[in-house]
């Protein structure tokens, strides 16, 4: 299924008068507080977010898995969904492939498949969190840290592999998460596996190309439960700095502690030139994958402050490579990587609206309620209309969930698909 420019400006009639209503009430009431509201709405329309490709159909967890139908079924598929978002949201035009689920059998369709839809590939993905089959040795106890040669040597050449697929589509980076750790104390030794770790990490450092960056994401826990190689903001930083230039630290918002104070890091970060990437969800107690906005939407906004607060700051700090990293049990997978746009956006806007000037001043007076009260202002603004004018200027939907619904989407690909069809690699 193809959402038509048509069918997009139809639905938009039925909310074009109210949303244009609300959109001058705020426009005034924006550049009378001296904001550019054309300049917000520039740089809104310029965000794009990559979708992984695994988030296409509906998650499940370790205690079982619900599926939602008329998912895709091949990597066709996935991209038509992405292409589906992308056309209500405007917000959506790349994808992020993981290998091996996702190695397209014809190079050249699916490129042009993917032109036609208006979709990049964005980074690449490799997995070594789980055996292949066929494959010669295990991941049960680690990839690249693992203490036998042959097993990360095997890894290794896992991700050289996906460099590869990468290239051949046009990706510029790829990103490893490795799942690799201990679940009880004495199991490893942490030396020996970080320095493996290293080691394995130069070596694909060497195979990527001039053009691409190595993207290192950390997570604290799970699968494994008492250590993880990888646990942190600082070892991810520490093997990105040994690796060289092109390797960056990815952050994942659910790959932390409760109560980390994720902004910060994020700051330091670009402060360094070292955050490569960036992994939306939201979670209330771990590595949750809700939709993005729906738990902690201040926390959200704060995280986007220091973004933008980089993005015009930190000329030493690359483009950063965004992406939705959920994956829910329970919705529509793709209402529910059309809320979490939403939110993105939202908090986007909102950041954009916090004045930095004032902002600076009163910390100079050691003004501590103003500070507060300057964020505040920028998060209690009421931002929707500015993203719906932003969306409808580029040709998307006002309302991309009404407009999904109205538009029977799920139905339809049910009829395509048929009711029971699972999406690979879930
Ligand atoms: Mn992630």
């Amino acid at each position: 299924m193809k959402i038509s420019k048509d069918q997009i400006q139809d639905a938009n009639t039925k909310t074009i008068d109210s949303h244009n209503e609300n959109f001058s009430f705020l426009s005034e009431q924006l550049s009378k507080k001296g904001h550019d509201v054309s300049n917000i709405i520039s740089k809104l329309s310029k965000f794009q977010v990559a979708i992984p490709s695994w988030a296409l159909g509906a998650g499940g967890t370790r205690f079982g898995r619900f599926s939602f139908y008329g998912e895709p079924s091949s990597l066709e598929q996935k991209l038509d969904d992405v292409g589906i978002i992308h056309s209500l949201t405007q917000t959506a035009g790349s994808v992020s492939l993981h290998i091996p689920w996702d190695i397209p059998s014809d190079y050249s369709a699916i490129k042009e498949q993917a032109e036609k839809l208006n979709i990049k590939f964005d980074s690449v993905n490799s997995n070594t969190f789980q055996d292949q089959e066929g494959a010669k040795e295990s991941y049960k106890y680690g990839s690249l840290s693992n203490i036998s040669k042959a097993v990360r040597d095997q890894a290794i050449a896992h991700n050289l592999e996906v460099i590869k697929i990468g290239d051949k589509l046009g990706s510029k980076s790829l990103t490893v998460w490795l799942a690799d750790g201990s679940c009880f104390p004495g199991q490893n030794n942490f030396q020996t596996a970080l320095q493996n770790t290293q080691d394995s990490l130069k070596d694909i450092y060497k195979g990527l190309p001039n053009d691409w960056s190595l993207l290192i994401e950390y997570k604290p826990y799970e699968p494994n439960f008492y250590s993880t190689v990888i646990q942190d903001w600082g070892t991810s930083f520490m093997l990105a700095n040994e690796c060289g230039d092109k390797a960056f630290t990815l952050v994942d918002l659910g790959h932390h502690l409760p109560n980390c104070n994720i902004e910060q890091i994020i700051s330091m970060l670009m402060l360094k030139g070292k955050l490569g990437g960036f992994h939306f969800n939201d979670s209330k107690y771990g590595d949750d994958d809700l939709t993005v906005g729906s738990i902690k939407p201040y926390a959200l906004f704060l995280i986007f402050n220091e973004l933008v607060y980089g993005m015009q700051n930190n000329p030493q700090n690359p483009d950063l490579a965004w992406m939705i990293d959920a994956s829910h049990n329970i919705k529509d997978p793709l209402e529910d990587l059309i809320q979490s746009i939403e939110a993105i956006q939202q908090a986007y806007a909102k950041a954009l609206l916090v004045d930095q000037k004032a902002l600076k001043v009163a910390q100079q007076e050691h003004d501590v309620v103003k500070c507060q009260e300057i964020l505040q202002e920028a998060y209690r603004t009421d931002v929707r209309p500015l993203v719906e004018k932003t969306r409808f200027d580029i040709g998307g939907a006002i309302s991309p969930i009404d407009t999904y619904r109205y538009l029977n989407v799920r139905n339809e690909l049910i009829k395509e698909r048929g009711k029971h069809t699972t999406a690979t690699g879930l």
